[in-house]
């Protein structure tokens, strides 16, 4: 009765039935045989979809000793050449986007609306965006070169975003890539490794090696890689730092959040509500930057309940395939273990749970927790879920009292009429992304980043690139190696 049939997914179906063999690595341009390794769920199903390779460290090697010798030539393209490159990738994504949409909603579970008309959308984006710094380069960032080769590893939230995220500013700036996908979700990276290689993207420029965190850290640990990329658990973000420290390289670090979700009393109260189901609903709250935490002045604290209870209610919960869905399922059952042991130590230390429904099997409903003590583990912990927590303030610096009582910083979003509020609160708030009366707005020209326990370095924009340049850089010679 919610009127448009599901998304047709056989054109998906069938291309993974035509690797039932299993799925090898993408190295030096070409797939790898396909080797012992792990299955891939569907999570709304719990079936299986896939069978992919665990990375060996000799598979890692391949990869790295591809990227090593592609990198030279690479770099030397002029910055024009390169960004021809970027822009193929961005229109064949747009070519396939309809395909890699329903394959990421499979995969990950989140709602094909969502793959469909913000995850690709902003995919080829960054790759467009990106193209555009190739060709600026030499103007922006005069001397400077690229890092060399890219050890990059990325999380399953958004699973073909982050390969974006961290693929384009890479190449644009003439480095080279060996890439591992998250577990739970490795197919959009896969099935992006092949529309490189049909778009003539030279071999050995970009690598994919699949598998689970030990090929992770022999990616992040292999000398040949001059510079880590990160997006992950704050857990994981603290091991790999400990692990290559004082190797020389490059790291960036995009780790967790609790992020405020501050409503002053002021606020369009309304435009508030449909902030929250952004901030914490869209993609099941699987977003670093969710806004977990919601603050709400005193004065409109019980109307304000009321609204955002009412408009959970209305949340459609299910098949992420059908096209009126708004909360899709949870990606792994691990990851929905991990969300009811965390929401259950919530109760016990004085949590009152508020619920909309959600279908048996790997689903998780959409969820806002009151009466939560700023100590308890519900306010303090990222539950990577669909789950918000409602406290009141009374003064803006109890606001941002409560907001900076974290120990991430990751992004925050603050709702009044009054601009001068607005921005006053802005800049007290640590955090590294601020959103006025909107949130999880992302764009691929505005760095993103944390502070505190989120990590640091920026993704997006100028601090993005030059995340992945050095000085001085090696003397290209147009259209040949680097010196
Ligand atoms: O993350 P991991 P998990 C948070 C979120 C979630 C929790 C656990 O709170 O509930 O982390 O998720 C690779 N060296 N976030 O366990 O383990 C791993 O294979 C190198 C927030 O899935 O951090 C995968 O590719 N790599 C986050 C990637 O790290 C290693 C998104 C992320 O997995 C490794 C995801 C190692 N030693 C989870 N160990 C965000 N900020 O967006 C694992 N990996």
């Amino acid at each position: 009765d919610y009127g448009p049939a599901p998304e047709d997914s056989s054109a998906v179906r069938t291309w993974l039935e035509s690797h039932a063999e299993g799925f090898g690595h993408f190295i030096d341009g070409k797939f790898t045989m396909p080797g012992n390794g792990f299955d891939v769920i569907e999570p709304a199903t719990g079936g299986r979809i896939a069978h992919v390779s665990q990375g060996s460290q000799a598979d890692v090697d391949a990869a790295v000793k591809a990227a090593r010798r592609a990198q030279p030539k690479w770099a030397g393209l002029s910055g024009h050449d390169r960004a021809r490159h970027l822009y193929a990738l961005a229109r064949h994504v747009q070519q396939h986007s309809r395909f890699l949409a329903v394959l990421e909603s499979l995969n990950n579970g989140k709602p094909i609306r969502e793959s469909r008309d913000i995850d690709l959308p902003l995919v080829a984006r960054h790759f467009y965006h990106h193209a555009g710094w190739a060709e600026l380069l030499e103007d922006e960032f005069p001397g400077a070169g690229p890092v060399g080769v890219c050890g990059q590893v990325i999380p399953w939230n958004f699973p073909l975003l982050m390969l974006a995220w961290k693929v384009a500013p890479a190449l644009a700036a003439g480095n080279t890539v060996v890439l591992k996908p998250a577990e739970y979700t490795p197919l959009t990276a896969l099935a992006f490794a092949q529309i490189a290689a049909e778009c003539g993207l030279p071999k050995g420029v970009l690598n994919i090696v699949t598998g689970d965190g030990q090929t992770g850290a022999a990616i992040c640990g292999h000398a040949g890689v001059d510079k880590v990329a990160f997006t992950g658990s704050t857990e994981v973000g603290r091991i790999i730092r400990r692990q290559i420290a004082g190797s020389g390289k490059k790291l960036t670090l995009e780790l967790g959040g609790k992020s405020p979700f501050v409503v002053f009393a002021d606020a369009d109260l309304d435009a508030a509500v449909e902030g929250v189901v952004d901030a914490i609903w869209f993609n099941q709250g699987e977003v670093c930057c969710a806004g977990a935490r919601i603050l709400v002045g005193e004065a409109v604290a019980e109307r304000f309940e009321d609204l955002l209870k009412a408009r959970m209610k209305t949340l459609r919960v299910g098949d992420p395939l059908d096209k009126s869905t708004d909360v899709g399922a949870i990606v792994h059952p691990v990851q929905l273990d991990r969300i009811r042991e965390l929401v259950e130590q919530g109760v016990a230390q004085g949590a009152v749970l508020h619920q909309g429904t959600a279908p048996e099997g790997c689903f998780y409903p959409p969820t806002v927790a009151t009466g939560v003590e700023p100590a308890s583990v519900l306010a303090t912990e990222e539950v990577f879920g669909p789950v918000v927590t409602l406290t009141s303030f009374r003064t803006p610096d109890d606001a941002v009292a409560l907001a900076n009582n974290t120990r991430y910083g990751l992004a925050a979003s603050i709702w009044s009429e009054n601009v001068n509020l607005c921005l006053d609160i802005a800049a007290k708030i640590k955090a590294g992304v601020i959103w006025v009366n909107c949130t999880n707005v992302l764009d691929a020209g505005a760095g993103f980043g944390g502070y505190r326990e989120s990590g640091f370095g920026r993704e997006g924009g100028r601090e993005g690139m030059s995340a992945y340049l050095t000085y001085p850089g090696p003397k290209a010679k147009k259209g040949g190696e680097a010196a």
